[in-house]
């Protein structure tokens, strides 16, 4: 079926060739259902939720691999690269991470011994297959003056928890690119946090290799000003940038609107708009920005189903629920390289 349907049709990722890699993060389902679609389109692949702590380290003795292994498998077979996503994040970790056997808070070193055998099993299994690694992800507080957001890693470790991460991703595969990753990453105040942070780590010496923008935008934000300010203020630290989990969501961050069952004409008007700028805009800067990945495939299936309004559907990528191309994917590919 779905090769009937792409009959014709340029593979996404060959129009960027020589510009950057284009993925999609993808899970065992979608690579079944929309597999042809996937190795079609995309020369890049990260596992949307199958590499999170929770879903490979449950509890301390017990790694769950069955699921991560299914997309390193789909990417090896059909020839795709691998990111790595995540080491270190403040959600989706597991509870014992944190705590003793009887339920109290766990000791700043044993914390740090357990992240150094976490992250040298995770990162050994699939040295051959990742390229790169989201070690760090989302550390920096989006509001206020402080720098890292609160959370069970800040509390019981300390700041220096951000830097053990990179070193022992460094030690298990000093082969593997190593990305801070983030999101509202193009807003002024975050971007000069972000920067802060990872200039700090640099001047370290801590071994951090890329900036990973998220990119979860919007028909309308970020402007294109910002999106372009962040990129070369990231870019000035001589680091290799990649957006990680892009998407343009029809809806603004706080429309709560429930009633749509599809897409306006005019929001997937405006979608085409909004993807042709931002490619022509990340084209500029292919020197720097290395690989785009999208958070998910096509629209049948996305993060944004659920998130920020529960149960509301969202039609946020370049093909649409039944795998066709959108003219948002139309309006990137036919861009003169
Ligand atoms: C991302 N957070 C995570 O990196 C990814 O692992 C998850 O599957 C989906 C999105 C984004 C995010 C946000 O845009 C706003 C608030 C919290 C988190």
């Amino acid at each position: 079926m779905g090769d009937n349907l792409n009959r014709g049709i340029p593979k996404l990722h060959e129009a960027f060739k020589g510009a950057f890699d284009i993925g999609a993060a993808v899970n065992p389902r979608s690579i079944v259902h929309a597999g042809d679609l996937i190795a079609n389109h995309y020369n890049s692949l990260t596992a949307e939720n199958e590499m999170k702590f929770v879903s490979l380290h449950p509890a301390e003795n017990t790694y769950t691999f069955d699921e991560a292994d299914k997309i390193a498998a789909f990417a090896r077979k059909n020839g795709m690269k691998l990111r790595g996503h995540t080491l270190v994040w403040h959600n989706q970790t597991s509870d014992w991470l944190f705590q003793e056997t009887d339920g109290g808070p766990v000791s700043r070193d044993k914390l740090l011994a357990r992240l150094k055998s976490h992250i040298d099993t995770v990162v050994k299994r699939y040295k051959d297959d990742i390229y790169a690694w989201d070690v760090v992800n989302e550390v920096i507080a989006d509001e206020g003056s402080e720098p890292l957001r609160s959370s069970k890693w800040l509390d019981i470790a300390g700041p220096s928890f951000v830097a053990k991460a990179f070193e022992f991703a460094h030690e298990a595969d000093p082969k593997a690119l190593l990305f801070y990753n983030d999101y509202n990453e193009s807003h002024p105040l975050k971007r000069d946090k972000i920067y802060s942070l990872v200039k700090s780590l640099l001047d370290q010496s801590v071994p951090v290799h890329g900036i990973g923008l998220q990119a979860h935008w919007n028909l309308y934000d970020p402007g294109l000003d910002d999106i372009r300010a962040a990129i070369e203020k990231y870019a000035s630290l001589g680091l290799r940038l990649q957006l990680t989990e892009l998407d343009v969501s029809v809806f603004r961050f706080d429309d709560k609107r429930e009633d749509l069952v599809s897409p306006t004409k005019e929001m997937l008007e405006l979608q085409a708009i909004r993807y042709d700028a931002l490619f022509s805009l990340l084209r500029e800067y292919k020197e720097c920005i290395d690989a785009v990945t999208f958070w998910g495939a096509a629209d049948d299936y996305t993060w944004l189903n659920d998130f920020p309004v529960r149960g509301r559907k969202n039609w946020p990528l370049l093909f649409d629920e039944r795998h066709k191309p959108k003219s948002s994917f139309w309006s990137v590919v036919n861009q003169n390289g």
